[in-house]
């Protein structure tokens, strides 16, 4: 086999302790016998950053004047986890770091544990960011991802009684070992005031007064490549105030008033919106979004100017921008703003520039997460943008849509960037499709409802524009670093550069029946479990054994994904236990781990029934520990690192045509858990991969729900006419699992029986159909092991640099360049 291309150590154990040593000592201002485990933290990240930072420095000088097309990667959010087993494993330093550590009396594993995550994201958006950097440094391309320097990042959840309580995330409250400030890449960033018309030579031209600036701190992660040979650039903008303290205020005596400015600079990078899929449309909102898309061009700007000087014309030739859904949309008319207003370029040419640089991934079909602003803040905050977005539009809809549908009023009211009605709103996403040259949806299913539901006009229009690129995860963090014990396994049979050329993988199909392979690959999935349950005990004082089936769900609260759809079957199962204690299920240990959008209310009430129903079920000795319920508080990256490994079954039951992808499905089921999901998103071409006998699919298709709901969805029917959904619906409105006080778990049912917005009770008898499959495959140990296998060997295609490769290759139209050693 070739080992080669597995990133090879540059150091030996002793050269890693005696660096981690020097930067105990003089870095860090302590010794061995005192050093804290957080001061070896930052030491061990300092003897890594020696490596990292050469990286960064090879990469910019090879980068520096080559002339290579750029992608820029605009994202209010990149959910980064814990950067350093990820940087150890990447430049091939793990093993050299663990020995190192155990040699000093340190546990290295214990150690990687005080770093804080780096939750700068919501959810699944936020993580395909972070996958995608990886890729794009592995890839050696020239890549950097621009976002927000949050101070805080999302949410800290705990329970109390049963209710999620948000704290705030304090993830860089003692500083973080990763980032370089660089105060002489800063910029401003103007807002509000008004425009005005200029005219000189008679000739008129705009100029906005703008009446408040911003000043854009970048605060740059390296991010490391596998096999360390690139190290690309997160960079992330802070906000300050333009001048930090107003002498004359405080002379005078108003030292409070002093500051004030500089407090409301600074809220703009405070902190994460927390919403999921549901847009508030605030104010602070949208100028995050306009600060970092600004300060970002901006960049760009003095990038190229600096290399190429003030002719601009190769500026759409050498830079590409992606936009991670509409949130930085707005950087659409800031790039014609800089070309018109500020080097002269004409409409025409400037719109050409735009076009040829802007590609828009779409990330979800819900109506109430397409981002819509009202006209009038828009307006008040960005008056010139407003304007430009207005002339975008008149010229889109007299050119090209008046061209292909003569008088067609109504067509033109439908594609308008602009939302007529009491209030007009700006379509960021009608925005985001008639700026872009490309617009990609994130699996195949989701990339055709694009077409066919979301823009069909557009689509006509322009034919070509749409696409998909099916999501990925990254290999290195999502199996390598995160299941050591099977990557131990798999590199018995395969290649050592798997975690770069996953369809390796493929090699282990050949195995997939052996008896001693099926052996060995159930004993990591059983190790992994039994580390898991102390993780549980530590979390929730829930006792579970690890030879229950594990069960999961892991994905943000949201009523699409439908966590109650588990609930109410986990519900059936227990009142199967109490009506026939000998009812034959196989031990299940069923696992949550999901936030809710403090906003989001009947999220909320769906975790609290879960905590409820989990409460009362695993305290109930009748059913003899055949069924446990564990919802793990505070479900972040760090804690999916841990629990993937140990998972048997991977909940995707979202109702069909609603997730988009999933990158949770495809982590789970490359760790070998057997999917229990619907014909959606990613999950079908996840089926196609592994082979439907892999996989358990249940429930409506697409075309169903259409039907169902041109018929008229009549949940309560669902309710009256199946006897075990009608009975665990009924027991939520009692006492039983609040006892003393009834009624507290109604909303969840009322909701249920008289919307359903989801059609959970629709699917609720395939799911628990499709549930008894799943229990009896369990018990077939060599069935179920082959099927793991299946999975673990046939997921490549989810490997995100396949993405990212599709991404550069059809849409960026950007070429590797390896730095120079
Ligand atoms: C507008 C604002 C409130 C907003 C903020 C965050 C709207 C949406 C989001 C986040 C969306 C998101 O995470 N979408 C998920 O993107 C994943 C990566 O493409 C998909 O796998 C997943 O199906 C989709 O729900």
């Amino acid at each position: 086999t070739n080992l080669s291309a597995a990133p090879q150590p540059q150091l030996t154990v002793p050269q890693f302790k005696e660096s981690v040593l020097k930067h105990l000592h003089s870095t860090l201002g302590t010794y061995e016998e005192k050093a804290s485990q957080q001061a070896w933290n930052q030491a061990i990240a300092a003897a890594i950053n020696e490596f990292v930072y050469d990286g960064v420095s090879r990469t910019r000088k090879t980068h520096a004047g080559k002339g290579t097309r750029a992608v820029h990667y605009l994202s209010l959010e990149f959910l980064m986890g814990r950067l350093m087993s990820n940087n150890l494993q990447n430049l091939g330093l793990y093993e050299i770091a663990d020995a190192a550590m155990t040699d000093l009396g340190q546990s290295l594993s214990d150690i990687l544990e005080e770093e804080p995550d780096m939750a700068l994201g919501n959810g699944g958006l936020g993580r395909l960011a972070a996958c995608f950097i990886d890729s794009m440094a592995t890839l050696s391309l020239p890549a950097i991802g621009y976002g927000i320097h949050y101070e805080h990042g999302l949410f800290r959840q705990e329970f109390y009684k049963g209710r999620q309580v948000e704290r705030p995330d304090e993830w860089r409250e003692f500083g973080s070992s990763w980032e370089i400030c660089r105060p002489e890449s800063q910029q401003t960033v103007k807002l509000y005031g008004y425009v005005e018309t200029v005219y000189e030579q008679g000739q008129s031209r705009k100029v906005w007064r703008p009446s408040r600036t911003l000043r854009a701190i970048p605060w740059d992660i390296p991010i490391v490549g596998y096999g360390g040979q690139n190290v690309n650039i997160l960079r992330l903008w802070e906000s300050r105030a333009d001048k930090f303290f107003d002498w004359d205020v405080f002379n005078s005596g108003g030292y409070l008033d002093a500051y004030a400015e500089s407090v409301q600079a600074e809220t703009v990078s405070k902190v994460l919106y927390p919403n999921d899929e549901t847009e508030a449309g605030k104010e602070l909102r949208l100028i995050q979004q306009y600060f970092f898309s600004a300060a970002s061009i901006a960049d760009v700007m003095r990038r190229y100017k600096s290399a190429h000087g003030n002719d601009l014309s190769k500026f759409a030739e050498l830079n590409a921008m992606q936009l991670n859904d509409t949130h930085p949309a707005i950087a659409i008319p800031e790039l014609m703003r800089i070309l018109v207003d500020e080097e002269g370029f004409t409409w025409h040419d400037a719109w050409t520039m735009t076009r040829a640089t802007f590609a828009y991934t779409n990330h979800t079909l819900l109506p109430e997460a397409l981002e819509r602003w009202p006209l009038k803040l828009i307006e008040k905050v960005l008056p010139r943008h407003m304007e430009i977005i207005f002339e975008i539009n008149s010229r889109f809809l007299q050119d090209e849509v008046e061209a292909k549908w003569p008088g067609d009023d109504a067509v033109k009211r439908k594609l308008s960037i602009i939302e007529e009605g009491s209030a007009q709103m700006v379509r960021m996403g009608n925005l985001s499709a008639v700026g872009s040259h490309t617009v990609n949806g994130v699996a195949q299913i989701h990339s055709e409802l694009v077409k066919k539901d979301l823009f069909p006009e557009l689509n006509a229009l322009w034919p070509t524009k749409f696409t998909n690129v099916t999501n990925g995860i990254t290999p290195r963090r999502w199996m390598k670093a995160c299941n050591p014990r099977l990557s131990s396994l798999i590199e018995k049979h395969v290649d050592a550069d798997w975690p770069r050329y996953l369809e390796k993988l493929s090699g282990l199909k050949a195995l997939a029946d052996d008896a001693a392979f099926q052996k060995d690959y159930m004993a990591v999935k059983q190790a992994n479990k039994e580390d898991f349950v102390k993780v549980i005990r530590e979390l929730t004082g829930i006792e579970v054994s690890a030879d229950a089936i594990f069960d999961v769900q892991i994905k943000r609260l949201h009523e699409y994904k439908r966590q109650h759809l588990n609930l109410l079957h986990i519900m059936a199962l227990y009142r199967r236990l109490l009506i026939d204690p000998n009812y034959d299920l196989h031990p299940r240990v069923f696992i949550f781990g999901a936030k809710a959008a403090p906003g989001y209310r009947l999220a909320k009430e769906i975790i609290f029934a879960i905590n409820k129903v989990a409460e009362k079920i695993n305290n109930d000795v009748r059913i003899n520990n055949k069924l446990k319920v564990v919802f793990l508080p505070n479900y972040r990256v760090s804690l999916a690192e841990k629990l993937i490994p140990a998972s048997d079954v991977s909940e995707q039951i979202s109702l069909a045509g609603k997730e988009a992808s999933g990158t949770g499905n495809m982590k789970l089921a490359l760790n070998g858990a057997i999917t229990i999901g619907t014909m959606d998103g990613a999950n079908i071409e996840i089926a196609e991969e592994a082979g439907t006998d892999n996989v358990v699919i249940f429930g409506m298709e697409v075309d169903d729900v259409e039907a169902l709901l041109a018929k008229g969805y009549q949940p309560a029917d669902y309710y009256r006419s199946n006897d075990e959904l009608k009975a665990v619906l009924d027991w939520l409105d009692g006492d039983f699992f609040t006892p003393g006080e009834p009624g507290l778990l109604s909303e969840v049912k009322r909701n249920l029986i008289e919307s359903d917005s989801f059609m959970v009770l629709a699917d609720f008898e395939a799911y628990s159909e499709a549930q008894k499959k799943i229990d009896t495959l369990y018990r077939d140990k060599k069935a179920w092991a082959r099927a793991a296998i299946m999975n673990t060997a046939s997921l490549a295609k989810f490997n995100s640099d396949r993405s990212i490769q599709d991404y550069a290759e059809n849409i960026w139209h950007i070429k590797a360049v390896p730095a120079k050693s």
